[in-house]
Parts: structure tokens; sequence; C-alpha cells
């Protein structure tokens, strides 16, 4: 079963829509770090999967030969071509909080390729979307629609870089060791929480650049392509494609200067 480049988007965007609405709607008004300590499967990790689940049972009931990545089921193998690729809640910590910035993100994949994407930051009432070689969009609630363009030229030292940090000690204690080699020579540092909105917020221009070690494809495949479609580069360490090991995101211009700055502080290892 194929589907064009706007049928898949359109339904990745109703979907993200449904599953943001259900988690802000689900979301126990209770819900505090307590609920993390109680149990091995936290309310926020019934929230993940609740959401990935909704997301799969509507995708799956028009497209049923179709299949998935996502982060919590893994992958489900499909006949179609087309390949889901989702995460329900990017920002997992932020929802718990209660702090605006989680991210719905689902990407779909033909033929190996991202040529849908869409990140649905539901508390804010924002919509990025992009589909190959067609741009890329931020969508507010009241319907107004801006065409998404990185900024360009922006040198490495007047640079806002977001970034963020693994769950694991050891990851962490390195990420600050390279942090310490990356913050005197850019303008500031943004921990926002989420990598798929920090991809979109490359390509917003709200901030110039980001990278980070450890997201995985779910994280970062419709924020990578809407990055990308907004004029942006995205990629790993010495022309290697983006990955769990390294992402950098930049506008025209800088991607140079920071891939040169990240590696040899050694930015893939924990
Ligand atoms: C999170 C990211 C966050 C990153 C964390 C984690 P989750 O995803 O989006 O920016 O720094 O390491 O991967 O766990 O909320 O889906």
């Amino acid at each position: 079963m194929g589907g064009s480049v706007h049928d898949l988007l359109e339904l990745a965007i109703s979907t993200a829509d449904a599953a943001g609405v259900m988690l802000i709607d689900k979301r126990p008004a209770d819900l505090g770090v307590a609920h993390t300590k109680s149990s091995p499967t936290d309310v926020v990790t019934e929230m993940d999967q609740a959401a990935e689940r909704l997301i799969i049972d509507r995708i799956r009931a028009s497209r049923p030969g179709d299949a998935f990545l996502g982060e919590e089921g893994g992958e489900t193998g499909g006949s179609s071509g087309v390949r889901w690729i989702i995460d329900p809640i990017d920002g997992t910590v932020n929802y718990l909080y209660g702090l605006p910035d989680w991210a719905v993100s689902i990407a779909a994949e033909v033929g190996g390729e991202v040529v849908a994407g869409v990140v649905a930051v539901p508390v804010r009432g924002e919509l990025y979307t992009a589909a190959r070689g067609e741009g890329a969009y931020l969508v507010h609630r009241d319907g107004s629609t801006e065409k998404l363009r990185c900024n360009a030229g922006v040198p490495l030292e007047r640079a806002l870089v977001a970034t963020g940090f693994g769950y694991l000690p050891q990851r962490r204690a390195h990420q600050a060791e390279v942090l310490c080699g990356v913050l005197p020579r850019i303008r500031d540092i943004r921990r926002g929480g989420s990598a798929a909105i920090d991809l979109c917020s490359v390509a917003a221009g709200r901030v110039d650049a980001y990278y980070e070690r450890g997201p995985h494809e779910w994280d970062f495949a419709a924020g990578a392509l809407i990055a990308r479609e907004a004029g942006g580069t995205v990629g790993g360490l010495h022309g290697r494609p983006p990955s769990v090991e390294l992402t950098i995101a930049a506008g025209p211009g800088l991607f140079g200067p920071l891939h040169d700055l990240l590696a040899p502080l050694d930015p893939e290892r924990d």
C-alpha cells in the first residue's frame, strides 16, 4: 500500500493532534515526581504507552500494511514500504513536571527515507510539519501558519545552541566535560528537555544550533526533516548521518564550525 506524501503528512498531523489531546486530558492532576518512585511502571510510562497505542491504532486503521518503530513498542514489520517512527512523548521529564515543552513526534519513512514529519507541542498549541522538498511550517493554535527558515550566517561565538543530557550518570559526566569546551566559545546554551522541539527550534530560528549524544531515531526523525526543510544541515561527526551517537543541527554556515568545535571534544563517548 503506497499513499502520497501528503496523505502520510495529513495522517501524521491528525494522529499527533489526537495523541496530544489525550495526553493533556488524561494527565493526572496530581502527577508529580512521587509517581515515578512508587513502582517500576510509573504513570508517565503508562501515558507514554497509551499514547503510542493510540497513534499506532489510528494509523493502522487506515494503513494496515505499514511498519512501526516506536519508543515504547520497538519495531513491528509491515508490507507496504512505509514505516512510521514514533515518539509518543518526547520530553517526558517536562511532561512529568507540568512544563510545556513536551512533544508528540511522528515521522513517515518510505524506502528508508523520511518523507513527512510532524512535531506537535500540544500545550503551546504549536504544530511543526514538513514534507520532503516542500519546506517546513509552524501552524499555530489559531490556524495561522509560518514558513520556517533557520538562522543563516551566525558566527560560532554568537550562536545560541540547544543541547541535552542523557539519563546515565557516566554519560552525563562526559557531556558536562564536552559542555565545558563548548560554552566559552558560543553565545549561550539552552536545555529545553525535548530533542524533537530543539530541532524544530533550529528550524524556527529560536536557537541557532543543536547537538546531543543519545537521542534515538524516534526522538529526531521528524525534527531532523523539519530542520532540513527549513534550510538547516543535520548530521553526525565526519559526514556520518545523525544517530544515537551524535546529532548536530545548524543553519547555513554554522554546522561546520560547530562540528569542528565538537569533534576534538570526543562527544560520542560516555
Ligand atoms: C529525551 C530527549 C531529551 C534528551 C533526553 C531524552 P524522552 O527524550 O528528548 O532532550 O536530552 O536524553 O532522550 O526520554 O523524553 O523521550
